[in-house]
């Protein structure tokens, strides 16, 4: 067998060579394919580590542009925490004002009524105004009406030189409280612009009458 030929030898998993061999040089080929085979498991296991790793980094990458970057980048996640938040400061505007909103309308309520007594206030008062002024004029014109004597009359100051049928004091002061006679004033004959008093029966008030300024008799003015 040291003589004996092989007519080929496999050096790897490719190649062949057409050699011949004698024993020893059989027994080197099979030192050398004992020494290959732990090179051929190291490559193996290099081969999937590296199929490994580049998996691994493969799934970095699908991690890292498709969860972490889409979600961070996402407009529209973006934009519904943006609106989120701008609706919640809104929403405590919006509460802020109502309550603002209510606290006025309270105070308006309360003015409401306040002003309502006030007006109340104001207009007894104006009342009590008018009734106090109507008989102080009832007691000055009963006053002067017991000045006078029986069929008795005197001019009090009144006048509508100015303007017919236009009743003033002699000052320039509007007449407010009148107590004409029956059928007065009456311009009779176009010239009556004085006013009179007409003398009543004692513990009544003396009432007016319109005559010609031209007539001459008693006056009575107040100081
Ligand atoms: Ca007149
Ligand atoms: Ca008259």
């Amino acid at each position: 067998m040291n003589t004996a030929l092989m007519d080929s030898m496999e050096i790897d998993d490719d190649i062949y060579i057409h050699k011949s061999l004698t024993t020893a040089g059989l027994a080197t080929q099979v030192d050398f394919q004992k020494r290959k085979q732990p090179s051929r498991c190291a490559s193996v296991c290099l081969g999937l580590l590296c199929a490994v790793l580049l998996a691994g980094n493969i799934g970095q990458i699908i991690y890292y542009n498709i969860i972490i970057h889409c979600s961070s980048l996402d407009p529209t996640q973006a934009n519904y925490n943006t609106l989120t938040q701008e609706k919640e400061y809104l929403q405590n505007n919006n509460d802020n004002l109502t309550t603002e909103k209510d606290q006025l309308q309270r105070n308006y309520d309360s003015l409401t009524v306040e002003r309502k007594e006030l007006e109340d206030r104001l207009s007894n008062l104006t009342k009590d105004k008018d009734q106090l002024k109507a008989g102080f004029n009832n007691l000055k014109n009963a006053y002067v009406n017991g000045l006078l004597g029986v069929s008795q009359n005197a001019w009090i100051g009144l006048t509508d030189h100015l303007k017919e049928g236009t009743w003033m004091w002699v000052d320039g002061t509007p007449v407010t409280i009148q107590y004409w006679q029956p059928g007065q004033p009456n311009s009779f004959n176009g010239n009556q612009d004085c006013g009179e008093i007409v003398q009543q029966s004692l513990g009544k008030v003396g009432e007016w009458n319109d005559d010609g300024c031209f007539s001459e008799q008693l006056w009575i003015c107040e100081k």
